[in-house]
């Protein structure tokens, strides 16, 4: 038995299905969770001593690769410092300014622990400004587990089949109204029917919790133009696609302005990590300034925040930062795209820039129902050849593959395509 299956075991004695987080757990896939010891660079090392290629990244923020040296030395240098003071520092202002500066949008920020906490404080900022309660959520979109965005969500609950969560009263969701993920009449109906009732549409500017849907051409300027003429708020929940896509996110990458932004672990470099943020006169709602209350003793945690520095300053100094990184992306992507093909298998494969999935299916995906499409048997085959022969996917088919400024063409990313050629030669 491996280490890992040893630590599984008695791990689901300990914690609801023997982990933290749902999909983590990898059951939708048939394997042994592997049991991460350490990382560098594009690698994952398990408790059995065996390394992987990792494309699942902490789902995100390690765009730089795990374990920057410039990124661990500021975070060892503040944690010799005190770990926690419950009291304002100066990295919380530095912060502040840097996503105050790199993001057109955001005039005030606020910094949390999760993008879950990010997307709760949000809503109710978008409740208190508007003086409205309901919010326009899109089925397979996730917003994290907070109660009223646990309908028909992305990710974790779409992996395991139950879209609506046990545990969450009617009442937290009967201001939940959904629509469908590029279908702006769906949206235009609900405005129709209760526009004046809508204080936010919030929405994953790139779809990447369904696996990636990428919105069509004007979805999001759509979106924009119906909150603006009823008088409800765009909130763009960038958790997955902030300071991913360009160095200004998704807002940045379409040229589409939201009032609010929620952030997530990114800019923490993997560290506990949220934030949102947007126009002055929202943000100035939040207490103290303002009577929308939301508090926290480790918002703005001394080492999270010189983490995160650390990786936001070389991802805004590196030249051609982004334009490298999507590139590679679009390089590997459409490589993957030629061997699908040359084995003529029934897919569908999404992408933008350094963020990816492959659908099995050969209809086009483009929301939540074309997602489900998927053979996730197949999703699930594919995943198991690619673990045991040394890289690491998201352990579900609706999750994405996040590519590093570590993963090298002439490295990692080509040693994964002759792995993935392997695979589908053999599954003919
Ligand atoms: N759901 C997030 C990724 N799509 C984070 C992973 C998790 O839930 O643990």
């Amino acid at each position: 038995m491996s280490r890992s299956q040893e630590l599984f075991r008695e791990a689901v004695g300990l914690m609801p299905g023997g982990v933290n987080s749902p999909v983590r757990a990898f059951g939708n896939v048939d394997e042994t969770p592997r049991f991460i010891e350490s990382a560098r660079g594009a690698y994952v090392t398990d408790a059995d001593g065996i390394s992987y290629i990792d494309y699942v990244g902490s789902w995100g923020p390690m765009i730089l690769g795990h374990n920057h040296p410039k990124v661990l030395k500021s975070v060892t240098e503040t944690a010799a410092k005190g770990l926690s003071f419950g009291a304002a520092t100066e990295n919380e202002v530095k912060m502040a300014r840097m996503i105050c500066d790199i993001v057109p949008s955001i005039e005030m920020v606020r910094m949390v622990n999760s993008g879950t906490e990010a997307v709760m404080s949000a809503l109710r900022a978008a409740r208190g400004y508007t003086g409205r309660n309901k919010i326009v959520k899109f089925t397979g979109c996730y917003h994290g587990h907070t109660d009223a965005m646990l309908v028909k969500a992305g990710s974790g609950v779409m992996t395991a089949g139950v879209p609506d969560s046990a545990g969450v009263p009617a009442g937290c969701t009967a201001d939940t109204l959904l629509a469908e993920y590029n279908d702006l009449e769906s949206v235009r109906s609900l405005f129709e029917r209760c526009g004046e009732e809508i204080a936010a549409v919030i929405v994953e500017p790139v779809g990447a919790n369904m696996g990636v849907v990428l919105p069509k051409e004007g979805f999001l300027p759509g979106l924009r133009a119906l909150c603006s003429s009823y008088g409800s708020l765009l909130i763009f929940d960038e958790v997955i696609t902030g300071f991913r896509l360009s160095l200004s996110g998704a807002q940045g990458y379409f040229g589409v302005t939201p009032d609010l932004t929620t952030f997530g672990k990114i800019i923490g470099a993997g560290m506990p990590v949220g934030a949102y943020g947007g126009r002055r006169e929202i943000m100035e709602m939040v207490a103290p300034a303002g009577n929308v209350y939301q508090a926290g003793t480790l918002s703005g945690n001394p080492v999270a925040m010189a983490a995160g520095l650390a990786q936001l300053s070389i991802l805004r100094e590196t030249p051609d930062f982004y334009k490298n990184l999507n590139d590679t992306g679009d390089w590997f992507f459409s490589e993957m795209e030629g061997i699908l093909k040359k084995y003529k298998v029934k897919h569908c494969l999404n992408h933008i820039g350094s963020l990816g999935c492959v659908f099995f299916t050969e209809h086009e995906v483009y929301d939540y129902a074309t997602a489900k499409l998927s053979d996730t048997q197949a999703y699930g085959n594919y995943f198991k050849y690619m673990l045991n022969h040394g890289v690491y996917l998201a352990p579900s088919q609706f999750e994405a593959m996040f590519l590093s400024a570590a993963h090298t063409k002439e490295g990692e990313l080509g040693k994964t395509l002759a792995v993935m050629e392997d695979y589908f030669a053999k599954a003919q």
